[in-house]
């Protein structure tokens, strides 16, 4: 569906903002093929709801069936790479110096589209640690195992004290990096403009960034492909895929 017109107002907000904001969700690594949340859970894990393997309890009853989740799709991000939605946030940040691009996601294809420092709400697959003793553990050498249709795949263990080491991602029922969690609540209340890409607006408290944006008198440019609760609060809703739209707020 053509977009022009509501392309041509969210790019006059862009070319106007002084402050902006890019917050993006799962959709914005679509088209690198990274599957979402959602999506991610097939082969051996299809039998399981997200929000019940993403989860401390889940880790602590089988270990390997959690690691195993997070090391395939560690090697799915591995072999993906940059889309152009990713390519464009990266280039509004360097038109618009002091953008501050806030994600959900734990890949790590903002930073290698060239975005200087994402702030990671939900953590990252590239930080294990041990799920004991929280000591910082390296990521397992060389590209993650992939496990062929999904399988169990032990841990390895904490250097300091054997504990099982977990993915350095934030799951259901824990707290958010509270540094992280304050940049981008800060960020939104100062921010004039704010792009929501790709996100779903469902897990919370993340999704309420865009709503303190609004609460802050920000424009909220949403891109989507399909309506989300945050369609009554975006000034333009641009309904498509991030990789085709995003570049053309630049043209
Ligand atoms: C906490 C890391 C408290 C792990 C993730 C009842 C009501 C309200 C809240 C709750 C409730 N019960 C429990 C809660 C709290 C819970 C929550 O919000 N639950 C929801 C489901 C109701 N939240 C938590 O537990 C949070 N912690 O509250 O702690 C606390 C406080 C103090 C002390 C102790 C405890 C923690 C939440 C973080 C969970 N971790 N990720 C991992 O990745 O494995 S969340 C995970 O799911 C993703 O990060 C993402 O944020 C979220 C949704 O995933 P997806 O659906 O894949 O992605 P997204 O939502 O972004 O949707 C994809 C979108 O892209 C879609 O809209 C689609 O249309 C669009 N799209 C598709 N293709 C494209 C596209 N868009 C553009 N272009 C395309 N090509
Ligand atoms: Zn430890």
């Amino acid at each position: 569906m053509d977009q022009s017109s509501a392309v041509r107002d969210a790019a006059a907000l862009l070319a106007g903002a002084r402050r902006v904001v890019i917050f993006t969700g799962a959709g914005v690594s679509a088209e690198s093929g990274i599957p979402t949340f959602r999506d991610a859970l097939t082969g051996l894990w299809q039998r399981f709801d997200a929000q019940s393997l993403a989860t401390p309890e889940a880790f602590r009853a089988d270990p390997a069936l959690v690691w195993g989740w997070y090391e395939w799709r560690r090697s799915a991000v591995g072999r993906a790479r940059p889309n152009p939605a990713h390519v464009a946030v990266a280039a509004v940040e360097a038109l618009r110096p002091g953008t501050v691009v806030i994600t959900q996601n734990v890949d790590d294809l903002h930073e290698r589209a060239g975005s200087a420092a994402p702030v990671h709400l939900h953590g990252s697959l590239f930080a294990p640690r041990c799920f004991d003793c929280g000591h910082p553990a390296p990521l397992p050498a060389g590209p993650a195992d992939e496990p062929v249709d999904g399988r169990r795949l032990d841990p390895p263990r904490c250097t300091a004290c054997a504990g099982p080491v977990r993915p350095g991602v934030v799951w259901f029922g824990e707290a958010l990096p509270e540094a992280s969690l304050r940049h981008a609540a800060d960020a939104a209340a100062a921010c004039d403009l704010m792009l929501t890409v790709g996100t779903s607006g469902l897990v919370y408290p993340a999704a309420e960034i865009p709503h303190l944006a609004v609460r802050a008198g920000a424009a909220v440019v949403q891109v989507n492909p399909v309506p989300t609760p945050l369609d009554p609060v975006a000034e333009v809703n641009l309904r498509g895929p991030a990789a085709q739209l995003l570049p053309r707020l630049l043209d």
